[in-house]
Parts: C-alpha cells; sequence; structure tokens
C-alpha cells in the first residue's frame, strides 16, 4: 500500500487547514440567451419518463462518479439547476438502495473555489483502499482553463454522502506551458488505479491536433499528481476525447472486478467519447502495468465505426464497480432528438439509460451489456403470446400492456435462410444500412421486430427490427431502431440507428428486449449484444394511445418462439 489510510488523512487535514481568460470552450452547444430559460414549463408533460432517471425539471447530462459507499448506490450528474439547456453546471446528486428508486439530495459539488468557479465538469469516484470515495473532476477556472481538483466526504459516517469538501489547494492537475497541455482540452478524470508499485494511476481525456489522447498521471499519495510522458494511448483523426473510461474485464466470467485488478485472466477495456460526433467507442485489450501502455487488440476499429456500447443516442458513459453484488455497471446519458426551444417549453432536456450490467463475452471480442435485474421488480401486468409463425407481410397487435411504459421480450426462429437477400459488400455501415433499408422498405427475412409507441393508425411509430442478409461466407444480421416515423413533429432528430449483431441465425434465435418509457425506446439485441437507445417524441402515440406490434415486413415467414411484455409501475425518482 503507498499510503496508509491514517497517513491520507493526516496529510488532507494538514492541507485543509493550511491553505490571461480563455473563451469557454465547451463540448455542448451554448447559448448564452436560452441558458437560464424564462418560460413556465408546460403542464402537459406526455413524454417525462416513469422508470429512467431524470430530475423533476432542467438540463442534465454526463453521469458522474457513480459508486456504492456502505450499501447506497449514489449517482451524480451534470446538471443545470437554473434552465433546460446546458449552462452553469454542477454536480447533482441522487441516492438509492436498488438502483431504481431515487432520493434527490442537493447538489453535492459546486462551483466555490478559484480552481471551479466557471463550472463543475465531470469526473469520477475512486474508491481508496480502506474504503473512502474520492472524487477528481474538472474545474473551470477563472481563466476558463480545465484543470483538475478532488473532493471528499465530509462526514464518512453519513452513507448519503450529503457533504462534499474540496481541498484547497486544488487544482492539483493544470495545463501549464511546461506541459504542453491544450487548456480548453482537458477533461474527465477516470476512475483511478492502484498499480503493482503501489502508484495510483488516473486518465484525463485530451487531444492534440486530431489525435485524440487518454492522458496519464501518476500519484503515490492522491494529492501530488506527475504527468507521465506518454498517454496511456491515443489515436489518430478521432479529436477531442471525452469521459474516458479503463476498466478490467475478466475472461470467460460475467463478474465485474474492481478497477485496480490485473491478473492473466483479465483483459482491459478503454472507452472514448468523441467530441466531435458525440458517439461513444471502446477497445478492449492488453495493459502493461510496468510500460503504463495499453494496446488494443489486434484489428480494433479506432473510431465510432468500431465498437460502441449502444449504436444510439448515448454518451459520456461511465462505469463503477458494484462491490455489493460483483459486477461492473455502466450509466450513460440518453442525449435529446428534441430541439433547445422545444425543452425549454417542455422544462427539461436529457434522461439517464437504464443502468446496465456490463461483460466481456465469451468470444473475447466485445462487451455484452443488460439492463440491471433490479428493474424486473417494476414489471406488472404480463402478456404471453404463444409461439407461433408469423407470415410474411403480416403484424399482430399486442393488446393489455401500456405500450407507452412498457418490458417487451421477444424471440424470433427463421428455419428457411436460403432466401436471405445477398449482402452488397459495399453496405459496410449499419447506420447507412437502416436509413436505406427502413421498416417500410419490404425485404425477404425481414424486417421483422416490434412496433412499438405506434399510432392506431400507424401514422406514427418506431420500429425495432432484423435483417438477415446472406454475406460472403456467413449469414449477416442487422439490427435497426428506425425513428424516421417515430414523431409528425418534424423539429426531432429522426436518425435511424443500426448495428451488425454477432448472432449465427443458423442455429441461434434471434432475441430483442425494448424498455419503452414515454420518449425512450431502448433496445437489447441478441441478449444484450448490441444495444440501441432511441429518444422519440410521438404526437399522437402518447400514454393510452400508444399501441405496440409485432410486425413482419418480409416476404419470408418468421416464427415468434416467445413473446412476454410486462407493463411497467412507475419508480420513484424525483
Ligand atoms: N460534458 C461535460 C464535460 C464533458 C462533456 C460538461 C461530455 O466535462 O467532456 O458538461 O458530455
Amino acid at each position: 500500500m503507498a499510503i496508509s489510510s491514517a497517513c491520507f488523512f493526516f496529510f488532507l487535514c494538514s492541507l485543509f487547514l493550511s491553505h490571461g481568460v480563455l473563451e469557454l470552450e465547451a463540448s455542448h452547444h451554448v447559448d448564452q440567451n436560452l441558458q437560464v430559460s424564462s418560460t413556465t414549463p408546460s403542464k402537459y408533460q406526455p413524454y417525462r419518463t416513469s422508470y429512467h432517471f431524470q430530475p423533476p425539471k432542467n438540463w442534465i447530462n454526463d453521469p458522474n462518479g457513480p459508486m456504492v459507499y456502505r450499501g447506497i448506490y449514489h449517482l451524480m450528474y451534470q446538471y443545470n439547476p437554473k434552465g433546460a439547456v446546458w449552462g452553469h453546471i454542477v454536480w447533482a446528486h441522487s441516492t438509492s438502495t436498488d438502483l431504481v428508486n431515487w432520493t434527490p439530495h442537493d447538489p453535492a459539488i459546486y462551483p466555490s473555489q478559484p480552481s471551479d468557479i466557471n463550472g463543475c465538469w465531470s469526473g469520477s469516484t475512486t474508491i481508496m483502499p480502506w474504503g473512502t470515495p474520492v472524487i477528481l473532476y474538472t474545474g473551470i477556472n477563472p481563466q476558463n482553463q480545465q484543470v483538475q481538483n478532488l473532493a471528499m466526504p465530509k462526514n464518512l459516517s453519513d452513507p448519503y454522502l450529503i457533504e462534499w469538501v474540496k481541498l484547497p489547494n486544488n487544482p492539483l492537475m493544470a495545463p501549464s506551458s511546461l506541459n504542453q497541455i491544450n487548456a480548453s482540452s482537458f477533461r474527465d478524470p477516470t476512475t483511478a488505479w492502484l498499480g503493482p508499485d503501489g502508484t495510483w494511476r488516473v486518465l484525463i481525456g485530451s487531444k492534440t491536433d486530431r489525435r485524440g489522447l487518454a492522458i496519464l498521471y501518476r500519484s503515490k499519495d492522491f494529492i501530488t499528481w506527475i504527468k507521465s510522458q506518454q498517454p496511456l494511448h491515443s489515436a489518430k483523426d478521432t479529436g477531442m476525447w471525452e469521459c474516458p473510461d479503463f476498466f478490467p474485464v475478466l475472461i470467460n466470467s460475467k463478474l465485474g472486478v474492481d478497477t485496480s485488478t490485473l491478473g492473466p485472466d483479465v483483459k482491459h477495456v478503454l472507452k472514448v467519447s468523441l467530441d466531435d460526433t458525440k458517439y461513444e467507442y471502446y477497445t478492449i485489450g492488453t495493459y502493461n502495468p510496468d510500460k503504463d501502455i495499453y494496446v488494443p487488440d489486434h484489428g480494433s476499429v479506432e473510431s465510432d465505426l468500431g465498437l460502441r456500447y449502444d449504436y444510439g443516442k448515448f454518451y459520456a458513459s461511465k462505469t463503477f464497480f458494484d462491490s455489493l453484488k460483483n459486477r461492473r455497471i455502466l450509466w450513460g446519458w440518453l442525449n435529446e432528438s428534441s430541439i433547445p426551444a422545444d425543452d425549454i417549453k417542455k422544462g427539461w432536456a436529457g434522461v439517464q439509460a437504464i443502468p446496465r450490467t456490463i461483460w466481456l463475452d465469451k468470444s473475447g471480442k466485445q462487451l455484452v451489456q443488460w439492463p440491471i435485474a433490479e428493474i424486473e421488480k417494476l414489471r406488472g401486468q404480463q402478456v404471453h403470446l404463444p409461439q407461433q409463425v408469423l407470415k410474411g407481410g403480416l403484424s399482430l397487435e399486442v393488446s393489455g400492456v401500456t405500450a407507452a411504459q412498457a418490458d417487451v421480450v421477444i424471440s424470433f426462429k427463421v428455419s428457411d435462410l436460403g432466401k436471405a437477400e445477398v449482402l452488397d459488400p459495399s453496405w459496410t455501415n449499419p447506420q447507412a444500412l437502416c436509413s436505406k433499408k427502413s421498416a417500410s422498405v419490404k425485404g425477404s427475412l425481414g424486417p421483422f421486430g416490434l412496433l412499438v409507441l405506434a399510432s392506431k393508425g400507424l401514422q406514427e411509430y418506431t420500429a425495432v427490427f432484423y435483417r438477415i442478409f446472406k454475406g460472403q461466407n456467413k449469414y449477416v444480421v442487422l439490427m435497426c431502431s428506425d425513428q424516421s416515423r417515430s414523431s409528425l413533429n418534424n423539429n426531432n432528430d429522426k436518425t435511424s440507428y443500426g448495428a451488425f449483431l454477432d448472432v449465427d441465425p443458423v442455429h441461434e434465435e434471434l432475441s430483442l428486449r425494448s424498455l419503452i418509457d414515454h420518449s425512450i425506446v431502448e433496445s437489447f439485441g441478441g441478449g444484450g449484444k448490441a444495444v440501441i437507445a432511441a429518444r422519440v417524441y410521438p404526437t399522437l402515440a402518447i400514454d393510452g394511445k400508444a399501441n405496440l406490434h409485432v410486425f413482419n415486413n418480409g416476404t419470408e415467414n418468421v416464427k415468434i418462439t416467445s413473446m412476454s411484455a410486462w407493463s411497467m409501475k412507475k419508480a420513484q425518482i424525483s
């Protein structure tokens, strides 16, 4: 152990007792006129969620510093206390005993010292080996430079960790002419990890020119941080790396491990959020703690055309190790598809995804995610469809479920794959392919899947579906979430999203689970091998007027092998 707990606290206490302006370059659109919304939010709120996390009003973005402490889960997140657009950012704070129902508290971290007076941006919690949580976060100083600060709980016997105190000698890491760090591209510290040499390491997202960087700092005492000559990893042409996340995963196990775990049965994951495109990507690879470098596995694609946790609207995500249940949990921000003027009218913007358990697939080539099991306790009335063949061109309506607030699980089996359409070798981008071949474009094996948030006359619906193609030497399964008909309001972003799914339709069923929550459709394909979250704003398919269908718009029959849908109860969130 580098430092003992007593020593660490003595050091911190003694620090507590002693004691040129950049244009603010934010990663979010800043509109000074809109930053404090003047309109009164509408009373009519058909799009607020029932079981996805959101505060009562205002703008939210990145999840920050998630952790479990003394049996209580903590979610902090970027929040504008003054309006429904980005600005005036603080760390809002809620706690939970089950990751489903939440109690709000006062903001944990808000501007109060020179090193964060212009904003408290994203960061992470590290649990010290003796159990104390410590936050590292990005502060915006009076010169609008991005610097890294430390905060720790005021009262460790309070499991809710209501009050946080900042180190008076913040910042601990800052850009300077010596370290050549770009002061407007230096943010979002990861959870730190402790190396076998007893030294802490942490990553900060950055860039030089168009090269994305995970800058590495090391510290013996968590206070004095020295920048390493080399970043842990970097990749050309990726632009600014926001919210990096770096963690170990076990080979051949679904269990999560502490962020400092190393060993022969461990691989590492590096995820970055790309400021330029607002998509994320991750690679799986090997971490060498002696050289402090990370090398992605051969064949990894270093761009958002590579592996993604979520192929839809999902950004600035962060994982934490849940030591209560030995799992790693992923949180992500489901950003908006509505325009700022509509956000101001409704009085809020942004929601958090359902927390997902995340682990390494048995292939070792990708991660798998699944909604935390706890969410199932919100399942109420269940509807079940018997096994049946759904003929080409037909659809069937599922009644008896609250279709605007539901958890739907369905599996399909296709027996005659001979008729699969040939995959054109130029169709390499699944998102582009889903736009080209929307749900209304007839195929042979697909499109088949779900029409969710569908209006009575099908003027509006969001289609989540599969198509099966014949590739060069195997069948290729495409999963799409098609928002092109999701709303009659044309202000909304209706991009269709897609992913190729690593399942073998010859031997495996094609499963699909959609969590529907008024303005959210969060879909898990192939048991969580591909996930697509969508934000939709139907104008007709609202509350009791929303319907659910299973459809097959291909020429070939598909078999529904199982189907259950549950009305979801409301969680206590705000
Ligand atoms: N959001 C924060 C930044 C981060 C960005 C500011 C990602 O710290 O880079 O609200 O969404």
